[in-house]
């Protein structure tokens, strides 16, 4: 027990112990005794107790005995005691409430370094980063792993390497990435920027030494074009699959009878849509504006794709190895 708490609980001993004036003192003991000699037989109703006790119908006059003053002292001191500890108790339960979520990943998502240069880390002369941009279900990893075997680019797909992180045992972004790649919606761009310049430095230290990269499905979103250009390295195109989303849904439920994703299912689906219609595609629109989309059409049969693919590759004045 606390110092205090011995302190108070002495003290609150003392108030609750009567200390009579010694005049009522004695009044007190003779109250006592003198009434003994009737406890022998029943009282009747209204008959007094003692001598000293008037009639219970003769109502007694106001007592300023400190005989009744002390117990509600006690009580309202231990009152006070307990209501303080209440509030200590509580004050020390809020200083130590855990933090939620959203507290605990946004501060270290502001610390992640990637976006916050204000130079790009690569040169588009170093590195060459060609960006890979479709509806889900468009074809996108399809046609890069096709890519990646005649021209040797380094395949990133972003939603790849956000499906590893959610899976990182210990990641604090995991719960985060499941929640936007089951609604669909995107992940904040400075984890996916991050995630991406880490692949690509151990890609280059790992022996891609042309610094040739397919990056699939990214940027989706505008402000992620931006960082990454801005801090990692200027694109030199995107190659975009045009595709409708009637064959894309087709496609993507005929994968989701096996694949195991968790957007691959008919509610995920439609919100991947209007997410790409309405974030990814002013992507596209604005590279287009620069001149820089390959667009080509994705509704055909995988390889016919592909010769699209490598016919405009040739224009772009990229070779196979
Ligand atoms: N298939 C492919 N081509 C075909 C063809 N020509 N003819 C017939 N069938 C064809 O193909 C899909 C299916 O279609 C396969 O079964 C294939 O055999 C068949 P696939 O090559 O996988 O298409 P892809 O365009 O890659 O589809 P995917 O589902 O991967 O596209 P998403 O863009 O939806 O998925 P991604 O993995 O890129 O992103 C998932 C989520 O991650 C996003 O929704 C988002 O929440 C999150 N994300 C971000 O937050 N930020 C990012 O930057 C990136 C992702
Ligand atoms: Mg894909």
């Amino acid at each position: 027990m606390s110092p205090t708490t011995t302190h108070l609980l002495r003290s609150s001993r003392h108030l609750l112990r009567p200390q009579f004036p010694s005049p009522t003192r004695a009044l007190a003991a003779r109250s006592f005794t003198t009434s003994r000699p009737h406890a022998s037989r029943l009282r009747q109703p209204g008959e007094p107790t003692g001598p000293n006790e008037p009639p219970s119908h003769i109502s007694a006059p106001q007592s300023k005995s400190p005989l009744k003053v002390w117990p509600i002292l006690a009580i309202f001191a231990l009152g006070s005691f307990l209501f303080k500890k209440l509030v200590d108790q509580q004050k020390e339960q809020a200083a130590f409430k855990p933090q939620g979520p959203i507290s605990v990943t946004m501060p270290a998502i502001s610390n992640l370094g990637a976006t916050t240069r204000t130079s790009p880390l690569w040169s588009p002369d170093k590195v060459t980063v060609i960006f890979v941009l479709g509806g889900p279900g468009a074809g996108k990893g399809t046609q890069c792993a096709k890519i990646v075997s005649d021209y040797g680019f380094k395949h990133l797909s972003a939603g790849d390497l956000l499906r590893e992180e959610q899976d990182r045992p210990g990641s604090e972004f995991g719960e985060m990435i499941k929640t936007y790649i089951k609604e669909g919606t995107i992940v904040p761009m400075e984890v996916t920027v991050q995630l991406l310049e880490n692949a690509m430095k151990a890609s280059i230290e790992g022996g891609n030494e042309k610094g040739l990269f397919l990056i699939d499905g990214f940027p989706r979103k505008l402000d992620q074009a931006h960082a990454f250009e801005r801090t990692v390295v200027p694109s030199a195109f995107t190659l975009f699959f045009d595709c409708s989303e009637a064959v894309m849904e087709e496609r993507l439920l005929q994968r989701g009878k096996t694949s195991g994703r968790a957007d691959d299912n008919m509610e995920s689906i439609k919100k991947r849509f209007r997410v790409f219609v309405e974030t990814s595609m002013p992507v596209v629109n604005e590279m287009e504006e620069k001149g820089k989309v390959v667009k080509v059409n994705a509704e055909r049969g995988p390889d016919e794709v592909y010769e699209d693919v490598k016919k405009s590759f040739a224009e772009r004045g990229v070779q196979p190895i």
